[in-house]
């Protein structure tokens, strides 16, 4: 329910990080919802009807009936249907969105892929090497902005697109961290990103929805035990 006879319903699951960038940038846009919980072991009939492509995929927003998958997607959708209410996400000049757009792709190719090559990597080896892969990709984004390259929330304006795309993945990423030292952003090597997630995380309409990092450890230690644990630690 956005106001003026809209209907907005947002399928989610508390522990993604992709569901978390959606919550934010429709409450940074004042925008009122319905939130709908899933348990991805038992999808809703209409989660797997809405994001068929991706066999049932959170986050989805439902607009008046109508669904948009991707967070990615998402967020542009919020900023240009809703381009009255609250803050624009995104710039209004070409070449501004433009940049803002190319960081965020780079957050989820190449951020986010390393990072999930050091966890998940296959043989050591590949794991050191995402690892390493996620460090200089944190210093490639810590460059952008030392040298202002695209717009991050400084903590005297309003977070945009690319804030929200890396700002919602930190509870993710610090759970990470808290479980096998993949660190989020070094305050030594990247400290004006670990400013910057200090200033995001603690805006009321990031702090409202980011999951707390003790639960998200409790329930990822969870999820890699038997389902039977995992339903008893959730519920
Ligand atoms: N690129 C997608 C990623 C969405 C995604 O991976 N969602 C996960 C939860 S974190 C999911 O729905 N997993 C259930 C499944 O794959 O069946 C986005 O940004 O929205």
């Amino acid at each position: 329910m956005a106001g003026r006879g809209e209907e907005l319903k947002l399928l989610g699951m508390w522990a993604s990080p992709f569901v978390v960038r959606v919550q934010i940038a429709l409450r940074l846009k004042g925008l009122s919802y319905e939130y709908v919980e899933e348990d991805l072991q038992s999808k809703s009939e209409l989660l797997l009807r809405s994001n068929p492509a991706h066999a049932g995929k959170v986050p989805v927003l439902i607009h008046n009936g109508k669904p948009v998958c991707e967070s990615s997607v998402i967020l542009r959708y919020i900023d240009e249907a809703f381009s009255g209410s609250g803050p624009s996400l995104l710039p209004a000049d070409p070449y501004g969105r433009a940049v803002a757009l190319f960081w965020a792709v780079f957050v989820d190719d190449t951020l986010l892929k390393a990072r999930s090559q050091a966890l998940r990597g296959e043989t050591v080896e590949e794991k050191e090497e995402g690892r390493k892969k996620a460090a200089v990709a944190m210093e490639t984004l810590e460059g952008v902005l030392m040298e202002s390259k695209a717009r991050f929330f400084s903590g005297r304006d309003v977070p945009g697109y690319l804030d929200i795309m890396l700002g919602g993945l930190l509870g993710s990423m610090r759970a990470t961290e808290e479980m096998c030292g993949l660190q989020t952003f070094d305050p030594t090597t990247t400290p004006l990103l670990a400013a910057w997630a200090e200033l995001f995380c603690a805006l009321d309409a990031v702090e409202l929805v980011m999951p707390r990092v003790e639960r998200l450890v409790e329930y990822a230690e969870a999820m890699q035990q038997p389902r039977t644990a995992v339903s008893s630690t959730t519920n």
